[in-house]
């Protein structure tokens, strides 16, 4: 029997997820004596980086900027990479707990399967899938924006003799792919960085390709502890342009169209931030590129002859960065790449365009296309989530008079900036549904949305407030100002998870706030100033 078995303890907070958000909160409300417990349903630190621990996985952030800036936790870790792996975060993880000392307060291993809420007492009653109970007065789902697998409906899969792993779903223990027969299903950023590592070691790699990715170079490097010490110079700086960037990185875009500069100048822009790499390319570049087609399609352009120059036959190459783009460069995210395009260039990889060519069947031996039968040791479904609400609906969460969030959600998610859900008292979300969340840098989430809702228990403990409680019509109102958000972007015209469109079956709307990380700290704050109107207090 663990603490929180313990029926008469009653906690302030129970938190779900243990990943930065999660951890955060557990720091900082301890601080202010709140009585917190998390679950997760890991089986260790790192959050998203502990189920993901496919070869290769890795951040698209600088480590610089993917970690705390609070209580200075940044002064003595250094970073191995630029970009670090999963085994990176995951020591910077240990570092944290090592420092503020979270462990204790932390069940891992720990599903939590249902939570119901008690109006007589305002309390929750969550329980986990191995029995475990905890009560508790507020409740908070930090369970991130990727958390729910998505599988595709494949037939024959479980008939399937080799190793079958969703990326997310990866063997803790590993996978060795050497000399065996690889076949990777999807290209997202988790095909990407499975592709490239396979490749390597891999005697036949088979990649299944519906939409190309177009991948901009990660320009990795290995760090030394001289590197680390340069960085730490001016990071409170990068730190503090987090929250005022539109994507919570430390960079924003260029105040310039891309339309209205030379075409000179143009290129000498794109050719030097190309050589630095990064998102910088994608959030950092000129300002009218995820909005007007025209300027999108410049850069395209330059993008597309970049891998055409890269990959060696011209059929290949026009699969990976076809002269009719999928979409506009800018509303679907790009991945970072170190080597994506030239394995193709290897003999042990070939890609296939599965709008052309899908997979009609896996059988023991591998997958069957209309071209034949492709061998296989291993399949790899790197095929994605149910992004943003997919890990908060398996959780049964009832509220008030037995409303149910996830037949609430059913037909449209809506909710109080992210934040909450009408019915559903003392419930809060971070990096949830209808938050800057997948358009925002998780650690920069983690503190920025973090401490609205720290501050935000803080004042109603204070003032003696035991039930809050978001109301219907405000979340209207904020389902309808990500609606008119969405329809004024490029984001239509790109099926991606941002707005549920990879979900078979599912409804679509858009599921992160496309406004940007000030503006939407701002209209937190015009409403924490106007008694956090939107909410109904008792
Ligand atoms: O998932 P995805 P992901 N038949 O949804 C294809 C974060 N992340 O795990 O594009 C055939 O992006 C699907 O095709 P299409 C990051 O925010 C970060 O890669 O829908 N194909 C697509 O190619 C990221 O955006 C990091 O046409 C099917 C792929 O599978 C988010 O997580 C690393 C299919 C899914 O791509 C999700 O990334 C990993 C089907 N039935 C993840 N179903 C880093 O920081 C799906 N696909 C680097």
């Amino acid at each position: 029997m663990t603490e929180t078995t313990q029926a008469t303890d009653v906690l302030d907070v129970l938190v779900i997820g243990g990943g930065f958000s999660g951890i955060y909160q557990l720091d900082q409300l301890r601080d202010r004596g709140f009585n917190v417990k998390v679950w997760d349903a890991a089986g260790d630190f790192g959050g998203i980086w502990w189920w993901n621990c496919y070869p290769g996985a890795r951040t698209d952030s600088t480590g610089q900027i993917y970690q705390f800036s609070h209580k200075d936790l940044w002064k003595d870790f250094d970073f191995k990479e630029l970009y670090p792996g999963h085994e990176g975060v995951r020591e910077y993880f240990h570092y944290l707990d090592g420092k503020l000392d979270l462990r204790k307060d932390i069940e891992f291993n720990t599903f939590a399967d249902t939570a119901k809420w008690d109006d007589e007492v305002n309390e929750w009653t969550v329980t986990s899938s191995d029995g475990k109970v905890a009560r508790a007065r507020q409740l908070i789902v930090a369970t991130g924006f990727g958390s729910k697998p998505l599988y595709p409906n494949l037939k024959g899969l479980d008939t399937f003799a080799g190793e079958v792993h969703h990326t997310a779903r990866w063997p803790q223990g590993g996978l060795d792919m050497t000399d065996k027969r690889v076949i990777v299903m999807g290209t997202g950023a988790s095909g990407v960085q499975c592709v490239q590592e396979s490749a390597a070691v891999a005697s036949q790699v088979t990649v299944f390709q519906r939409t190309p990715n177009l991948a901009i170079p990660m320009q990795q490097r290995k760090l030394t502890p001289q590197d680390n010490d340069g960085f730490r110079e001016n990071l409170p700086e990068r730190f503090d342009t987090r929250l005022k960037a539109f994507a919570g990185f430390d960079f924003d875009f260029i105040p310039q169209n891309a339309v209205d500069v030379s075409e000179e100048e143009r290129t000498a822009t794109w050719e030097w931030m190309w050589a630095e790499g990064g998102f910088a390319l994608w959030l950092g570049n000129y300002q009218d590129l995820l909005v007007d087609e025209e300027a999108s399609r410049l850069f395209y352009d330059f993008w597309r002859a970049k891998v055409h120059a890269r990959v060696h036959d011209p059929k290949v190459a026009e699969i990976l960065a076809p002269e009719k783009w999928p979409h506009p460069w800018g509303p679907k995210r790009p991945s970072l790449e170190q080597n994506y395009f030239d394995v193709y260039n290897q003999d042990n990889v070939k890609l296939i365009d599965s709008n052309d060519e899908p997979i009609l069947e896996v059988v023991p031996e591998g997958v069957v296309t209309k071209n034949g039968l492709i061998e296989a040791d291993i399949l790899i479904l790197a095929t994605g989530f149910d992004n943003n609400r997919g890990g908060i609906m398996a959780i049964d969460i009832e509220g008030v008079d037995g409303a149910k969030l996830a037949e609430k959600w059913s037909t449209r998610v809506d909710t109080h900036m992210g934040l909450s859900s009408s019915g559903f008292p003392n419930l809060l979300f971070l990096y949830g549904p209808q938050s800057p969340s997948g358009f925002c840098n998780g650690p920069t989430s983690a503190e920025g949305q973090g401490d609205m809702v720290v501050e935000f228990l803080t004042d109603l403990r204070d003032k003696g407030i035991q039930r809050f409680e978001s109301t219907a019509e405000v979340e209207k109102e904020w389902t309808e100002h990500l609606d008119q958000l969405f329809a004024e972007s490029m984001f239509p015209k790109a099926k991606s998870w941002y707005w549920g469109a990879n979900v078979p079956g599912k409804p679509a709307q858009m599921l992160n706030y496309c406004g940007g990380v000030p503006l939407y700290l701002e209209k937190w704050n015009e409403r924490k100033q106007n008694n956090y109107a939107g909410y109904v207090f008792a």
